[in-house]
């Protein structure tokens, strides 16, 4: 074997990957689309393959982090010989459906395949926030488990291989809908004299802290109610929810801010009550955007 593990594409998460291989002491061998990316990593240590085959033929482990599934695509068939009987765990973003592609490609080439879900930013990998989702072979896992950890915390989610991305992309959505939450906070209390972006964020990080803390209890009554329909209890009148919406989207609309997502929120809540409820709770509120699904 040339090295502990081959990382192919080095843009700014792979270059994060590959040294943090290389800081664990790992003999690592890269490759990238465009060689002059390679040379930081060369000086660091790393050893420069001349093209993907190259990068492959040898490695223990193979990972794969590019721009998109198509190019994880591009890169990898054209290798289906030099990967037969290796490892490669694909850190690409992607769908579920499309980490289930590859997975289906690989098994028919003979190659064994973990897909994962990187939750860090390239700053961020091997310190102790950061962690990646798995989901595939538990044996692969196992077998790779040490190597995966230099990278951050690995939690394998299951053998199915879409778990990793559906997962990934669950938290990335959350925290999409939170940072468009911290924009909307900042620009209504920005409105006017005497609120500033550092103040309200001051207020709002604790505020979500303690928010956040409640999603256990939340979650639990999710799971008991689709387990054996055990009823929630910890709800909120629909009518108490529905005026604090409404006061929401006119604070926002006097302080000049565009309400065209808070004016969801009364929108949904009036759905709900007309579809006969007269409280809110976590279970009603998931099974309110399963049902938007099916219905549309
Ligand atoms: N950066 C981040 O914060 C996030 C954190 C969570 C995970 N994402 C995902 O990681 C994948 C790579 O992201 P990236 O930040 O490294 O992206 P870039 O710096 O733009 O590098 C892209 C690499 O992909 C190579 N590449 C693109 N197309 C092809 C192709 N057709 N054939 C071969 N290589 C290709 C590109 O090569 P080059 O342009 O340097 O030649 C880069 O190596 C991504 O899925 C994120 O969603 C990162």
């Amino acid at each position: 074997m040339r090295g502990d593990v081959s990382v192919l594409g080095l843009g700014d998460m792979g270059r994060a990957l590959a040294g943090a291989f290389l800081d664990a002491g790992r003999r690592t061998v890269v490759w990238n689309r465009t060689a002059s990316r390679v040379d930081a990593l060369v000086e660091r240590g790393a050893e420069r393959a001349a093209d993907a085959g190259e990068a492959v033929r040898d490695a223990r482990l193979v990972v794969v982090c590019l721009l998109d599934p198509a190019a994880v695509r591009e890169v990898l068939e054209p290798l289906a010989r030099e990967l037969r009987g290796r490892t490669v765990v694909d850190l690409t973003n992607g769908s579920p459906a499309q980490a289930a592609e590859l997975a289906g490609w690989a098994a028919g080439a003979g190659i064994t395949c973990l897909d994962g879900g990187i939750m860090a930013v390239p700053g961020t990998i091997a310190s102790p926030g950061a962690f990646v989702l798995y989901s595939g072979p538990q044996e692969a896992f196992a077998r790779w488990r040490t190597d995966l950890e230099v990278l951050g915390t690995a939690h394998w989610l299951g053998e199915d291989t879409g778990l990793a991305s559906l997962h990934d992309i669950a938290l990335l959505s959350a925290m999409d809908l939170m940072f468009h939450g911290f924009n909307l906070a900042v620009a209504m209390a920005t409105s006017r004299p005497g609120g500033s972006a550092a103040g309200v964020t001051e207020l709002l990080v604790p505020w979500l802290g303690s928010m956040g803390a409640l999603m256990p209890a939340f979650a639990a009554e999710i799971d008991a109610e689709a387990a054996d329909g055990t009823p929630p209890r910890l709800t909120q009148g629909l009518d108490v929810q529905t005026a604090g919406m409404l006061n929401m989207v006119a604070t926002a609309r006097d302080a000049g801010v565009d309400t065209e997502w808070l004016d969801l929120s009364p929108a949904r809540l009036r759905a709900l009550s007309a579809g006969g409820h007269d409280t809110w709770s976590a279970p009603l509120g998931v099974r309110q955007l399963r049902a938007a699904v099916r219905e549309s």
